[in-house]
């Protein structure tokens, strides 16, 4: 079996970080080791106030000490919400311990969505994401993130020629590969990549639905890095990415009065299933 290890937080209501990553990476087939970073009431995203934030930086040291003695090995390592500068200088260690010549690691510099940054990030902690992504294989900034990371105006459709231009400085981080989500084509809504090693662009799309909803990002990032672990290629891990999405965003469209928080990920996960096994 496969192998991923992914270090975020526990939200522990709002479907997003851990509580995506580990049923849709599991559903894939593909063990799953978690590090919780912190743990949270609610996710910081609109909607919920007063949310309680416990940092738990100590124990991810422990948990990779004990790993490290352990000899454990993952076939991928995938960093998403990280809750301070400090922890982002803890993951960079860790992807010196745990990095290998054939595994890769996913950095998803959450950091925003919307033209805004979420709730208590600094200019020091976008600084130190920079210097997180250049240890990454592949990065997966939304167009926000994006700007954040580049210091460029936030770009509301960005369409492809926008998208090629933003992966390209993107690789100025350090990171080979990095995928752009949100990218604009007509009608469509999806994601770009760029394999800067072989000069070429991916792109895959589906049906824009002018919605936002929260924690999409994640069930992005978790596809996406199941599908590289499966080794199915980077226009595979797009298109499965893409599409699992869209069949997330058409079920949680009849009930949003209610799931105005997150996705109905949970009612779709046969199609991801079957997405794997084709
Ligand atoms: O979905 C990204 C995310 C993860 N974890 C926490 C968040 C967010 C986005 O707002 O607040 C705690």
């Amino acid at each position: 079996m496969k192998k991923i290890v992914t270090i975020q937080d526990i939200s522990c209501f709002g479907k997003c970080s851990l509580t995506v990553a580990l049923p849709i990476i599991s559903a894939m087939g593909i063990e799953t080791a978690v590090i919780p970073t912190a743990v949270l009431s609610t996710h910081t995203g609109s909607g919920f106030t007063g949310y309680t934030f416990h940092d738990l930086s100590g124990d991810i040291t422990s948990i990779s000490e004990h790993w490290k003695k352990l000899g454990l090995e993952f076939d991928a390592i995938y960093t998403g919400y990280l809750g301070s500068d400090s922890q982002i200088q803890i993951m960079s260690d860790f992807f010196d311990d745990f990095g290998k010549d054939d595994n890769f690691i996913v950095v998803d510099p959450v950091l925003g969505d919307s033209g805004k940054l979420y709730a208590g990030f600094t200019d020091k902690f976008i600084s130190e994401m920079k210097r997180l992504c250049a240890k990454a294989d592949y990065i997966l900034p939304n167009m926000t993130e994006a700007s954040f990371l580049l210091d460029i105006p936030y770009i509301e459709n960005c369409n492809e020629d926008s998208a090629k231009e933003v992966l390209r400085r993107l690789t100025e981080l350090g990171c080979k590969t990095p995928i752009l989500t949100g990218v604009r084509s007509g009608e469509l809504h999806g994601a770009a990549a760029y394999d800067s090693e072989r000069n070429e662009f991916y792109f895959s799309y589906s049906k824009h639905i002018d919605r936002h909803l929260h924690g999409t990002g994640d069930i992005f990032a978790s596809v996406f890095t199941g599908t590289v672990t499966l080794g199915k290629g980077l226009q595979k891990a797009l298109d499965m990415s893409v599409k699992y999405i869209s069949d997330c965003i058409e079920v949680t469209m009849p009930c949003l009065d209610e799931m105005w928080y997150g996705n109905c990920f949970e009612l779709c996960l046969d199609k991801l299933i079957g997405y794997v096994k084709e």
